[in-house]
């Protein structure tokens, strides 16, 4: 009785949950579909004032730079011309594009003309890779809508908007920090702003599919058969053998959402090279959740192996390349496909290798994750807000695990309920971008939050929202920790009995004592769950030079890697480690003259590519990692974490 009143509690917070969240207006597949990329030199024009939308009562203008006006004749007063306004590249920041742009935080408005010839009858959708901080866009001088959230793609439907020739498409796009945004006002990093990726005009049949996910259940096989039910559909495994109790039998799950289906409508989902097929027949809704059994090889680091999965609804077809693994922990373990794992991790955050700005290219995304492969890393964390598609789908084919993040950092509105709700929005849009990507196995709701009943609330939202909208990882926090006394530290963050994986950040070493700390310090933590040191670091200009208590020396950051290296094997809780952080990067926060200049230091390369003294130790270190044996395991109960 009490299980099933919690199991009704828990559902109804998912519920609401869901209910409070709007769908992710952004389309999935889009690379694959038709239509008109967007990329390249766009017009722009810097305006902080916001005179390009407000008159000079700060009142909204019903003719603003967005109507992108020509003047009629030649008495006709129009004070802007994007046509003979500069350019920037999209995608791009434009703090690195031009030098009087590098600490630029206000509006700038994007212009740019295209043409699209469409098929008749179809749909037509402008999306947006990301758009730092916040956007508002028009088409043909029609307002199409606003999206807040500097690192999620968003769509807008322009059907019956868009035409053949010389559309106008402009965006105001604006990074002013905001106390009730996220990020808040205070970061360690840039504060980047621009169309910082991709845009595109998607062309789609009237009916399309809007979103699918396709993964690993959960559960494991054996008897995986019996747990299909007929609602999620009849499979055909044409060349599957008859017994499915098999070691490589595994359960394939998902949902497929249509976007304009008035009645049900078949849906095929299709893994060719497992000779996998499977048909089912959507709600008049255009829903359908569907299950089938299929021999599937798995994904880990080892082996990334990817399958092209083919879903076709009636006039529409996608394709997508994705890798199949299972995530969970038991106790203190964490088990991909169910053995144990140790995440040999680094941190790192999304800048350019050698130029600094946002990396936006398949190259810059796989020169990052090629540097954390030469570690010897099976792990990235991804800090501190989701990262481009390119960065995922590198992670997948290089077999790297990653772990995700949403920028709910440091002190943000913790009671502001815009606050909640767009915290929520962009949790929502990554994990539908990205929740078939193989490699993504941790969601985290926040990084460094102090503890109070208004934080543990707000993250406890996101927490659930995660559960509700996919049971196929894990959720985790980097969170703090406590001195119990000189020699003890104790992890014991509220939030920890509800996350999956306990991320933890401590800078024993750094900005708590000095390296030596490390050799008479004793962890301990208040739940028997996996622990992840999500970071530990000291600054180092590369080429500096001293003694491993000379700070920004290569050696004092090698020393404090070795100290904490040594300090953590003997947590027995430990299941990863992503120390701070892989690259030098970019912060206002740090001014030191001749050694900082502007770069947080505590990458183990710099910015232009020189590796540092750490590099090796933690590169010798993840060679012969043999952490604690973790403890025997027992059989996994069927639908644990
Ligand atoms: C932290 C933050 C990270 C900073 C780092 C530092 O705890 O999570 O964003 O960059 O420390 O270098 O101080």
């Amino acid at each position: 009785m009490a299980l099933l009143l919690c199991a009704g509690i828990a559902a109804t917070a998912a519920g609401r949950a869901r209910a409070a969240t709007p769908e992710p207006s952004a389309l999935a597949f889009a690379d694959g579909r038709g239509g008109v990329s967007l990329d390249g030199a766009w017009h722009v024009i810097i305006d902080p004032y916001d005179n390009g939308s407000l008159d000079y009562r700060s009142q909204p203008r019903p003719h603003g730079y967005f109507d992108d006006a020509r003047p009629r004749d030649k008495s006709d007063l129009v004070e802007y011309d994007f046509a003979r306004s500069p350019t920037l590249q999209v995608p791009g920041d434009w703090n690195t594009q031009r030098p009087d742009l590098l600490y630029y935080e206000g509006t700038i408005w994007y212009e740019r003309r295209f043409d699209a010839a469409l098929h008749e009858g179809n749909r037509a959708f402008v999306q947006f890779g990301a758009a730092a901080q916040r956007a508002t866009v028009w088409l043909n001088g029609k307002r199409l809508g606003d999206h807040e959230g500097g690192f999620t793609p968003f769509a807008f439907e322009v059907t019956g908007i868009v035409r053949a020739r010389d559309n106008s498409i402009v965006v105001k796009v604006d990074n002013t920090r905001r106390a009730e945004a996220l990020p808040a006002l205070n970061t360690d990093w840039w504060n980047y702003g621009g169309l910082t990726r991709g845009v595109r005009l998607i062309e789609t049949p009237r009916t399309f599919i809007r979103a699918a996910r396709v993964q690993l259940a959960r559960e494991e096989p054996p008897s995986l058969a019996r747990r299909v039910s007929s609602r999620e559909g009849s499979g055909t495994l044409p060349g599957f053998p008859s017994s499915v109790d098999q070691q490589d039998a595994s359960l394939v799950r998902g949902t497929v959402r249509l976007d304009g289906a008035r009645a049900p409508v078949t849906v095929t989902i299709e893994i060719p090279d497992a000779h996998a097929r499977h048909t089912v027949t959507t709600d008049e809704s255009g829903q359908v959740r569907f299950a089938f059994v299929a021999t599937l090889a798995p994904w880990s680091p080892e082996s990334p192996r990817l399958y092209d999965v083919v879903v076709r609804a009636g006039d529409d077809r996608v394709t997508d390349r994705i890798g199949f693994r299972t995530i969970r922990t038991q106790g203190p373990n964490i088990l991909l496909n169910g053995k144990p794992i140790f995440l040999r991790g680094i941190s790192m955050h999304e800048e350019a290798l050698g130029r600094g700005g946002r990396a936006t290219t398949r190259a810059e995304a796989e020169a990052l994750l090629g540097l954390a492969k030469e570690l010897g890393c099976n792990f990235v964390r991804l800090a501190h807000y989701p990262h481009g598609e390119e960065m995922t789908r590198a992670a997948d084919r290089l077999g790297l695990l990653v772990w995700s993040e949403i920028p709910v950092y440091w002190t943000i509105a913790w009671s502001n309920v815009t606050t909640l709700a767009a915290a929520r929005a962009q949790l929502a849009e990554e994990i539908a971008r990205d929740g078939n990507r193989a490699s993504v196995v941790l969601w985290s709701v926040g990084n460094e939050t102090p503890v109070s009943d208004a934080r543990n609330r707000f993250l406890r939202t996101l927490v659930d929202d995660v559960r509700a909208a996919d049971d196929t990882r894990l959720v985790t926090a980097a969170l703090e920790h406590h001195a119990v006394d000189a020699r003890t530290h104790l992890l014991d963050d509220p939030l920890g009995a509800s996350l999956d994986v306990l991320g933890l950040n401590e800078y024993v070493g750094w900005y708590d004592g000095l390296p030596a700390k490390c050799d008479t310090l004793t962890w301990r933590s208040a739940y028997d769950k996996p622990i992840v040191v999500s970071e530990f670091g000291a600054d180092a200009k590369a080429g500096q030079h001293g003694d491993a208590l000379t700070r920004f020396s290569e050696e004092y950051q090698a020393d404090v890697y070795r100290r904490q290296l040594a300090m953590l094997k003997k947590i027995p809780s430990l299941r990863g480690l992503s120390p701070w952080i892989l690259v030098d990067f970019r912060s206002p926060r740090r001014p030191l003259p001749g050694v900082q200049d502007g770069w947080n230091r505590k990458g183990l390369v710099s910015n232009d590519g020189v590796k540092k003294e750490a590099f090796g130790v933690l590169r010798d270190a993840y060679r012969t990692w043999s952490p604690l044996a973790p403890p025997p395991l027992a059989p996994p109960p069927a639908a644990g974490r």
